[in-house]
């Protein structure tokens, strides 16, 4: 594979100013016509135009009406010899929507055209300048059979409306704001819209829509909703209007992503999208909250400035990462519900961009070289990207944060920029701050790959009344990078008493305490800090609120632990000391070898936090929740996924053995009353009843008493919402109770018609606790289940994704078939869609960790499929990289 490097970016040597588009749209072949005003760069050397495109028949090519001769080498078409002076390009070309089983570029689900230009997509569409620095003014001319394609879109506004001959009519958009073409989108189809007018804070009025097939318009209230509260928080807490007449969001059942930000026609995969009580859980509602604000915010931040080059995409992704989270925290409005915001996002951190840190795939936030860039919208660029900005406020505050975010628009808006020019706003923005006196250092977040590992002791010294706090850290080697500098780790931090009461922080040389919260910044290898007038010997609470992505080893024993368990003003901080206290059982079995026993001081502890008077039901349902199984793994040397599942087992039957009665009493005392709200208080209350009735029936199971389960099952069938019938059903699942067969039988004829309810079904099932092999078996079997199928991403995410991915002990099997069958599978779904296969070649990532026998048979895995001749660039790059 060609790989593509960051140093090796120049700029165009063209820039296409105007582009002017006219579909003819036609599923089986689509009439592209392009006609582009070009202008030579003259900051560069001249050269020939090279115009990207891929998978297209290509009719005409003319120069300022002329016909041209060119070439055409691989991917590329070449024009050698093109005017000095601006020109206008016109091209001519065929596509096949039909057959686009990739998803990228114009394809066809449902009857409907829709597109995804992002990554590299319009390429796919027609030839172009296919790179973000290259921004155009779009005019879209969209023409297609009136009856099956009732409804047209584009970006921007839309200019006029006919009807044509032979039943054919025309709709004609024009986006105003010069756009790179992976923003581009088109959509048609037999689809309606939900519609709201509304007036932002600077007086103007607007059209929001949102457009899905017949029948589903019923479940799009709650996107709506979530749009609305978008538009209103991004003027509120950034000053960013919405700076469109018009803001039209599509649903689309096939679909790579979650969704996609194209100007003003945002395109969403349906589960990004849809939801009613009866078909969506309330982790669905809050996705859904979080997808649309996403790509609402995107508006500003990656559309109004753009990335330079594709390894600037953090520049956008990590910053609009953040601000989801920042809106949905904000959502959350009480001060717990922000915290179980925050567990959620570090949890989902921990357990998938650690674990790439530290694999085959390791790559910075901005990485320094690609073979496909569909490879590298992972974790990294997105998740740690986010954290990356989140340090930014935290080392400037929160204005400080917005006057940077003001200064980067007011420097760069209607550009294509790059990291650096984020973080020199940022820090212009706040001179003399943390931030600004290493920014350098601070910048090395971008460059290092890596989890940063911080180690903190503390040292009292009684006589002097002092606390020493000593700090260390070391970036462990990633590929291609041996050798790692210190970064600028924010830490922030509070000493309390045995007790539990908050102490003043007083560094020395200080002439009084700041408080009892605050932030120190490490940012060299080792540093000190000398807290002053301490009473007594501390217990640390260190990197509250999880202030920097690092992996903390502060030595703290359990006796702190529970300490900070009880006491801990920062519920983060109190959630964590719940799970290292859980942490550590877990990993002192599977390291020795023996069966877990779990001891009262732990139970004792859990059966408090359940019983808590004042603790969110929420934050309880995340503190008894164990560490789940690929965090645990990242906590050791060699993995023994079969150990550790065995481990987490042993712990989940004693933990409701031990608190039976505590989880009955937190299941009838914690019911909903009153009709179906996806907010805060109700989904906590949800998530911690069926967390408690899965214990119940776990423990019921295994202990042949038939009431909870049949408790469960009558809850499952006279269940109002989805969150409750599937907590029902999952707790009769997991505990592989016989009424479980029942229930899947049922909610499978209850469901037929719902394609997202079906995809749960599947996912359900594929991650089901392995026992005995009869998950494994089940997975194979529902992948001939007559409604499985490769090619929509969402059920083959369902059903395989389920079990390889987030399945270990039922896919890590002694006799390799789990790796036999996800090596099939990534060959099977490659011949379809390269990007979803790229996504399921990563489930081996971090095969080197894996004990014997596992490592053998997954490397053997991993050979199969790179001794495949034709494999896409996506699955290549990953299988490079995981044998190298
Ligand atoms: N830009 C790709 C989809 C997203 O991150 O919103
Ligand atoms: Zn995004």
């Amino acid at each position: 594979v060609t790989l593509i490097r960051r140093e090796d970016y120049v700029a165009p040597i063209f820039w296409i100013r105007t582009v002017d588009l006219t579909f003819d749209l036609d599923p089986a072949k689509t009439l592209v016509t392009s006609k582009m005003q070009l202008e030579r760069n003259a900051a560069v050397p001249h050269g020939p135009l090279r115009l990207h495109g891929e998978e297209l028949n290509l009719l005409r090519v003319l120069i300022n009406g002329e016909s041209v001769s060119f070439r055409q080498e691989g991917h590329e078409l070449i024009i050698d010899n093109v005017p000095d002076a601006d020109f206008v390009l016109e091209i001519r070309n065929t596509c096949c929507p039909d057959k686009n089983t990739a998803l990228s570029g114009l394809y066809t689900s449902g009857g409907g055209f829709f597109t995804q230009c992002e990554a590299e997509g319009f390429r796919r569409i027609t030839y172009f300048l296919d790179r973000p620095d290259v921004m155009a003014v779009y005019t879209v001319t969209l023409r297609a059979d009136k009856s099956r394609f009732p409804v047209l879109l584009s970006n921007g506004n839309l200019l006029d409306t006919a009807d044509l001959d032979n039943g054919r009519h025309m709709a004609k958009w024009h986006d105003p704001f010069p756009k790179p073409s992976y923003l581009f989108a088109l959509v048609a189809g037999d689809l309606v819209a939900r519609e709201q007018r509304i007036r932002t804070r600077a007086g103007k009025d607007h059209l929001l829509q949102v457009y899905v097939r017949r029948g589903d318009l019923e479940k799009t209230e709650h996107a709506m909703n979530s749009l609305i509260a978008s538009v209103v928080w991004d003027e509120a807490r950034f000053n960013l209007p919405l700076d469109l007449e018009r803001f039209m969001v599509v649903g689309v059942s096939d679909f790579n992503m979650g969704a996609m930000e194209n100007k003003g026609l945002n395109i969403f995969n349906t589960s990004a999208l849809l939801a009613s009580p009866a078909t969506a859980t309330d982790a669905d509602f809050q996705r859904i909250e979080s997808i649309v604000a996403h790509e609402y915010f995107h508006n500003w931040t990656g559309n109004r400035v753009t990335c330079r080059d594709w390894f600037q995409l953090s520049l956008k992704e990590g910053l609009t990462v953040f601000r989801d989270q920042e809106f949905s925290m904000d959502m959350a409005a009480t001060p717990s519900a922000r915290a179980v915001c925050r567990i959620q996002d570090v949890r989902a951190l921990r357990s998938m961009q650690f674990p790439e840190d530290a694999g085959a795939m390791a790559h910075p936030v901005r990485p320094d070289v690609y073979a496909e860039i569909n490879n590298f919208y992972t974790p990294t660029v997105y998740e740690k990207g986010s954290e990356v900005v989140r340090m930014y406020q935290t080392l400037v505050g929160r204005e400080g944060f917005g006057k940077g975010m003001a200064l980067y628009f007011e420097r760069h808006d209607g550009q294509a920029v790059t990291c650096d020019d984020f973080a020199q706003a940022i820090a212009d923005a706040n001179p003399g701050s943390e931030l600004s006196k290493r920014l350098d250092t601070f910048k090395r977040w971008y460059s290092q790959a890596g989890t940063p590992r911080l180690q903190a002791r503390g040292q009292y010294d009684a006589a002097a009344r002092t606390y020493t706090l000593s700090l260390q850290q070391v970036n462990p080697p990633s590929p291609g990078q041996p050798d790692k500098l210190p970064q600028v780790i924010p830490v922030a931090l509070g000493l309390l008493s045995r007790d539990g009461a908050a102490l003043p922080l007083q560094l020395d040389g200080e002439a009084q305490a700041a408080g009892t919260d605050r932030v120190l910044v490490l940012d060299s290898a080792e540093q000190s800090f000398v807290f002053v007038n301490v009473d007594s010997a501390p217990v640390p609470s260190l990197l509250r609120g999880f202030s920097a992505p690092v992996v903390l080893d502060d030595g703290l024993g359990d006796e702190e632990l529970l300490v900070l368990l009880k006491h801990d003003s920062d519920a983060f901080n109190r959630w964590e000391a719940s799970q290292r206290l859980a942490l550590s059982r877990l990993l002192t079995s599977v390291r020795n070898g023996q069966p877990l026993r779990l001891d009262d001081a732990y139970l004792d502890a859990m059966r408090a936090v359940l019983r808590h008077p004042d603790l969110d039901p929420a934050f309880k349902a995340l503190a008894l929740q164990l560490p789940d199984e690929a965090y645990i793994a990242e906590q050791l040397t060699v993995v023994d996924p079969q150990a550790i599942h065995a481990a987490v087992t042993q712990a989940q039957e004693q933990l409701a053995a031990a608190l039976q009665a505590d989880w009955a009493w937190a299941f009838e005392t914690h019911q909903v009353s009153g009709g179906y709200q996806p907010d805060p208080v109700q989904s906590g209350k949800r998530a911690l009843t069926n967390l408690a009735l899965s214990m119940l029936v776990l423990h019921a199971t295994r202990s042949g008493d038939g009431v909870w389960p049949g408790r469960a099952y009558q809850r499952f069938k006279d269940a109002t919402n989805m969150t409750d019938r599937m907590g029902a059903l999952s707790a009769l699942v997991q505990a592989h109770a016989a009424l479980a067969e029942p229930a899947l039988e049922r909610f499978h004829a209850q469901f037929k018609g719902e394609a997202l309810v079906i995809d749960k079904w599947f996912a359900l099932q594929g991650r089901a606790t392995e026992l005995d092999g009869k998950t494994f078996a089940r997975v194979k079997q529902l992948a001939k289940h007559s409604d499985f199928t490769l090619k929509n991403p969402n059920r083959a995410r369902s059903l395989i994704f389920s079990l390889c991915m987030f399945n270990p002990a039922a896919f890590h099997r002694t006799d390799a078939a789990g790796y036999v069958f996800w090596a099939e599978q990534v060959l099977a779904l490659d011949a379809i869609n390269p990007q979803v296969a790229g996504r399921l070649a990563r489930v081996m990532d971090r095969w080197t960790t894996l004990a014997t026998p596992y490592r053998s048979a997954a490397r053997e895995a991993i050979a199969r499929v790179a001794a495949k001749a034709e494999l896409s660039n996506d699955v290549r790059e990953i299988i490079d990289r995981q044998l190298a």
